[in-house]
């Protein structure tokens, strides 16, 4: 199992600089691709880059070791934030991101168990959760000493079968499993409390036995302290993090914009986006 060193401010600077990064190359792949999705990639990046660069016990060069720590992108219509992730790793050739949703490429719209790195197709919502809590389960039943991660968007709760899961991971005591849900408060087509409210969504998970934990899904240190304790906590129950973010964090017309849910920039577009994230 891996364990945090505590944070030092330059750790955080280093992630900071990195997730710009991450952002410049979602909004670059999107705008080259003409479709796809930067709000919700944009609101998530930070969250798994957080992951990816800090907390997680994972091997570019050797993907399937067996003790490695697992991600599951549940909103799978993020994932330019997932595979930007995994090509500055060196999961894969950078250069295929510039290839995104072309026919025949390696990353399409939605993630699949074909592209290195990736543990789950998604896309779905909902489904990807589900994966997370059987994928949780398995491990634990071979005995294996890892943590498994998955993200959700707030609309997606909407769906029944998030709450199934949810109720599986704590009948199932799965306590190496830890949530986030990207509370954006945007769905695709609104405000998520106008289309249908998710209410207290701490409370919800609260009272689906889950510990629950509300943090700035933008600000490393609260990722990071809040992982943390959350690993800390061996009690039997499943942890679910409410990370509150921006959709579109990172360019200014894109910010709770919910036109950008599921548009690419057009030329212009890009090239302001591009500026503002060099
Ligand atoms: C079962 C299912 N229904 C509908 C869709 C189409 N869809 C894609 S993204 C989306 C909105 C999701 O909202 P949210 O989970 O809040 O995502 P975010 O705002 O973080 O991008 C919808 C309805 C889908 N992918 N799966």
């Amino acid at each position: 199992m891996s364990n945090i060193s505590p944070i030092r401010n330059t750790d955080i600077e280093e992630l900071e600089r990195i997730a710009k990064r991450i952002r410049y190359n979602i909004v670059k792949m999107i705008g080259l691709a003409k479709s796809g999705h930067p709000g919700g990639s944009l609101s998530a990046t930070d969250i798994i880059v957080a992951l990816y660069y800090k907390i997680m016990n994972h091997d570019p060069k050797n993907p399937n070791k067996k003790d490695r720590d697992i991600f599951v992108l549940s909103k799978g219509h993020a994932c330019p934030a997932l595979y930007a992730v995994l090509a500055e790793l060196g999961y894969f050739d950078k250069e295929e991101l510039w290839r995104l949703r072309k026919v025949g490429a390696l990353l399409q719209g939605h993630p699949s168990i074909s592209i290195p790195g990736v543990e789950a197709s998604t896309g779905s919502l909902g489904q990807g959760f589900s994966v997370a809590v059987g994928i949780a389960l398995g491990c634990r039943l071979d005995k294996l000493n890892n943590w498994v991660y998955v993200l959700l968007g707030d609309g997606e709760c909407q769906e029944g079968q998030v709450w199934e899961a949810a109720m599986a991971a704590y009948h199932y005591k799965l306590d190496n499993l830890i949530g986030f849900v990207d509370r954006n408060r945007l769905q695709i087509d609104g405000c998520t409390e106008d289309v249908m409210s998710l209410g207290d969504l701490k409370e919800k998970f609260r009272a689906f036995g889950w510990d629950v934990f509300e943090i700035d899904g933008h600000n490393f240190k609260e990722i990071i302290d809040t992982v943390n304790r959350a690993k800390s906590l061996k009690n039997g129950k499943p942890k679910m993090i409410i990370a509150n973010t921006v959709k579109g964090k990172g360019v200014s017309f894109m910010e709770g914009n919910v036109g950008f849910h599921g548009k690419a920039p057009n030329e212009e577009q890009l090239e302001r986006a591009l500026k503002e994230l060099s």
